[in-house]
């Protein structure tokens, strides 16, 4: 299968991405657990490892078709954070990107008549919305509930309970 330079550079970037968002929620699920918001890190942590199940979708493919995948440097996240709802803005920010990238490339698969890559980005373009939406129900919580002590503990119980059993 031909896969163009400037595609192969789009999925090892994409990987170093997903390989970035893994890192970031580990800081933000690290940061969430010290502060005491075990709801919010349970949930962040268990998105370290769907980020990675994403890295490793494009890895398996990379090298799938005999083009050896470019496992990255990761460059190291934030330490700490505001709060939690800032937490979540940033989440989200993280996943617009994320999307944004992902559409390039299936941009580019389409204009270079890549049908296997553009095929195997679908899954991706379908995942984005999920999460982007995951976190933007979140964010709405924080105006519907309030931000004082007592709807943080609601919004980190409900962070909780937003934890699936089959990650992606
Ligand atoms: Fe893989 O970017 Fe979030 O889901």
């Amino acid at each position: 299968m031909k896969i163009s330079s400037s595609m192969i550079k789009a999925l090892n970037d994409q990987i170093a991405m997903e390989a970035f968002a893994s890192n970031y929620y580990l800081a933000m699920g690290s940061w969430c657990e010290i502060t005491g918001y075990e709801g919010a890190a349970n949930f962040f942590y268990q998105h370290v490892d769907e980020e990675r199940l994403h890295m490793m979708k494009i890895v398996h493919y990379l090298n799938g078709v005999g083009i050896p995948a470019v496992i990255p440097l990761v460059k190291a996240p934030p330490k700490t954070f505001k709060s939690l709802e800032s937490v979540c803005k940033t989440a989200l920010k993280n996943e617009q990107a994320i999307t944004a990238a992902i559409n390039k490339m299936a941009e580019l698969a389409q204009k270079q008549k890549d049908h296997s890559t553009f095929g195997f980005i679908q899954w991706f373009i379908n995942e984005q919305i999920e999460e982007e939406k995951i976190f933007e129900t979140i964010l709405q919580k924080f105006d519907l509930i309030g931000r004082d002590k007592l709807a943080i503990n609601e919004i980190d119980k409900s962070l909780a309970s937003m934890i699936t059993t089959n990650a992606n």
